[in-house]
């Protein structure tokens, strides 16, 4: 138990004081079934009224440890004082002009940090957008463009949006594309690394992998190959060393632009500012969103100059991308994580959570894998002794966790990944007593 406090005064702790969902929420749900779509999905039933630190605090007066972070976005924390500031002042100046109508210095200050904190020291030019899969399009625009070929390589288990391309672009059927097609033309699938399934080392995946582009499409054809460094929505899959390596030389080899798409594993999130550093990679394009910008809605696209000049002037844009308040948001997000050491807070999380769960594994043989870095975390749910799915046991081990007042979200082409992406600024206190909870879950959900 303890009493401390965030910096917006909200108590560090897990406290319910009623069922969860409590009956406040129950009231709220009915009204949100009533009136919003039911194609939009929920996870855990309960309205938030504030949040900060690594807790959320319901209409019923719970407050839930957050290890979800609203998808990987409030990695500085929920109302993050700077980025609270930065919005505050912004807004009370003006909320928009369009930057493509009359410019503002936000918009430019964020294109110079996204230029000093992706990686590589060539020079590099952004544009920002609202969401990540408007940035993940905007990216495979600008390849093509800068190319003039049409392909597009993706991986299996892979993430990247809701929109018309990037559904084709994402891997899994449902929820995400069963029966919205016909989708876009010119994507190819090919294998991903998934050392836990096809036991291959990195060189070896990349090899089956290019040799397949080779075949099936022609490097001649290939405009870009996107891939997300450490899978997110696919289950937290970190290919084997090497395969970043050898898929990002082979572009480069022949003028294929590669796309990192960090937009989950992106801002310190892995303990490193970007998923491909744990390799050395640097990325032609990178695309960022989420955990940029502190909860409000941005995203970019940042790569080599010359690739993001090629598109004729007017090409690229949008009515809000790069929205004042957004930017200033992302100003005070990214002054956080400098300030605080956030990529440093990543990577202690993970060193607390990593053993924990190892132990975790030991116990319960229903823990096939436990893999991630920083604090992109998740353990694969499967029949003990095999590597057969189980999504059931998986919903169960999340639900009971619900229960208990830890937000803890699933992931996976087969829904058996459980994963964790806390908040970077979570206390160890908190971060401790949810792994006590995940384990309290694991032995309710399996009786042992
Ligand atoms: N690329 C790697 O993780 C968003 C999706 C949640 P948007 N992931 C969360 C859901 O069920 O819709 C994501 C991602 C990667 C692209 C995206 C898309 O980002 O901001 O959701 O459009």
């Amino acid at each position: 138990m303890t009493d401390v406090l965030d910096q917006t005064g909200l108590q560090q702790r897990r406290h319910l004081v009623t069922e969860i969902p409590g009956p406040r929420s129950q009231e709220l749900m009915a009204r949100r079934q009533a009136t919003v779509s039911a194609g939009v999905g929920t996870t855990l039933p309960v309205f938030i009224t504030r949040a900060g630190g690594g807790v959320l605090e319901d209409v019923d007066g719970n407050t839930l440890i957050d290890l979800g972070s609203g998808i990987a976005v409030t990695s500085v924390g929920n109302a993050a004082p700077r980025v609270v500031e930065a919005v505050q002042a912004q807004v009370a100046d003006f909320t928009h002009t369009c930057f493509m109508v009359t410019p503002y210095e936000g918009y430019v200050a964020v294109c110079e940090a996204l230029a000093e904190l992706t990686p590589g020291d060539h020079a590099k030019k952004s544009a920002l957008f609202n969401s990540g899969s408007e940035a993940v399009e905007n990216a495979v625009k600008i390849a093509r463009h800068a190319t003039g070929r049409q392909a597009v390589v993706v991986f299996d288990h892979a993430y990247h949006g809701r929109t018309n391309l990037t559904m084709a672009l994402t891997a899994k059927n449902m929820p995400y594309k069963h029966r919205f097609g016909p989708f876009a033309g010119e994507v190819y699938r090919v294998p991903m690394s998934y050392p836990f399934r096809d036991g291959l080392s990195g060189p070896d995946a990349a090899v089956r992998a290019i040799s397949q582009i080779e075949v099936q499409v022609g490097a001649g054809n290939t405009a870009a190959v996107l891939i997300e460094p450490l899978q997110g929505e696919g289950g937290f899959i970190e290919p084997a060393p090497g395969f970043l390596t050898a898929i990002s030389e082979w572009c480069t080899a022949n003028g294929v632009v590669f796309i990192a798409d960090e937009i989950q594993s992106g801002f310190c999130r892995t303990g490193a500012w970007f998923g491909v550093d744990a390799e050395g990679v640097v990325p032609d394009l990178v695309t960022t969103a989420k955990g940029m910008a502190g909860g409000l809605p941005l995203a970019a696209v940042t790569g080599r100059a010359e690739i993001m000049d090629a598109v004729h002037p007017g090409g690229l844009g949008g009515t809000y991308g790069g929205n004042p308040v957004a930017c200033a948001a992302a100003l005070g997000a990214i002054e956080t994580m400098r300030a605080e050491d956030l990529v440093g807070a990543a990577r202690g999380i993970g060193e607390v959570m990593l053993p924990r769960l190892r132990t975790l594994a030991e116990r319960f043989p229903a823990i096939g894998d436990v893999r991630g870095r920083g604090a992109m975390i998740a353990v694969e749910l499967v029949r003990p002794g095999t590597t057969e799915p189980d999504a059931a046991l998986t919903g169960a081990v999340a639900k009971a966790c619900h229960a208990r007042g830890v937000v803890v979200l699933t992931a996976g082409s087969y829904g058996n990944v459980l994963r964790f992406l806390p908040p970077l600024v979570i206390g160890r206190d908190l971060l401790e007593e949810a792994l006590d909870v995940i384990e309290e879950a694991f032995a309710e959900v399996t009786g042992s």
